[in-house]
């Protein structure tokens, strides 16, 4: 059975990372009952949760994705770019040693899951203000013995390679091409965000059903046009803290 890994809403989350957007007051009590209903979708879709406690101290530490890079074959603890989202790589790294042979990034390199798009044996990794050419290189020395092939891409305009990609089918990613070059994904099929939609790339596909966030319409109404099933989930709260769907779970598909 597939596992996903997720993390309770931490309090703390008021005092969240930023880059690209103003901090606005969270809702606690909606941002957590925003993460519940995810949880809730994903163990619909035919997922085991396995739920980490929550970590008071931790701000971040609800978007679990950054602190690991899981494949079928290993999984590799990263080194998150921000110094204060290191310590949340503890706890992923005790659960994820049950499923999985671990790697770890180490110094200088710095890498968030949130930059790593896999598809197939293809790995992209975005080149941002989280992730370093080091962190791309270690990257690519962990899973390169695996038949991986690791691309770094770069990013501009956003925090994260997946705030601006997103696979959402076999052979499909979507794209917002202000933020990432869609040749860098050639041969695969292109599917762009609607331009009123900038964050809107950010998905989540879980077997043959994807997860949308209820506030880009257009960009859903594109995908289910293209014959795609989703799911539209509010995830506004989360999003205050610069999170989206991916962010917030690791996948194992065992
Ligand atoms: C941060 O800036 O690190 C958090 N506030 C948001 C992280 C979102 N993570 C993700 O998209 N993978």
């Amino acid at each position: 059975m597939p596992i996903a890994i997720t993390r309770g809403l931490s309090p703390a989350i008021v005092r969240c990372e930023l880059t690209h957007i103003e901090r606005q007051p969270i809702d606690l009590a909606a941002a957590r009952a925003q993460h519940e209903r995810y949880e809730r979708t994903l163990a619909e879709l035919g997922y085991e949760l396995v739920r980490l406690p929550v970590e008071p101290e931790l701000p971040d530490s609800v978007f679990v994705e950054d602190a690991a890079v899981v494949v079928d074959e290993l999984a590799v603890i990263t080194r998150p770019g921000a110094p204060s989202r290191r310590p949340e790589t503890v706890a992923v790294e005790a659960a994820l040693a049950a499923h999985r042979t671990l790697a770890r990034h180490n110094e200088p390199a710095t890498l968030d899951g949130g930059d790593v798009l896999r598809v197939g044996k293809r790995v992209f990794v975005g080149l941002t203000s989280r992730t370093n050419p080091e962190g791309i290189e270690q990257l690519r020395a962990a899973l390169a013995p695996c038949g991986y092939t690791v691309e770094g891409v770069a990013v501009s305009g956003c925090l994260h390679l997946k705030s601006a990609v997103t696979q959402v089918g076999a052979g499909t990613v979507l794209v917002n091409p202000d933020w990432v070059d869609p040749s860098a994904f050639a041969p695969l099929l292109v599917m762009t965000v609607d331009p009123a939609e900038p964050a809107a790339a950010n998905t989540l596909l879980l077997e043959k059903t994807l997860v949308v966030a209820d506030a880009y319409p257009c960009t859903a109404v594109r995908l289910e046009g293209a014959g795609l099933t989703t799911v539209r989930l509010d995830m506004s709260e989360l999003a205050k803290a610069e999170g989206a769907l991916t962010c917030c779970s690791l996948l194992l598909n065992d």
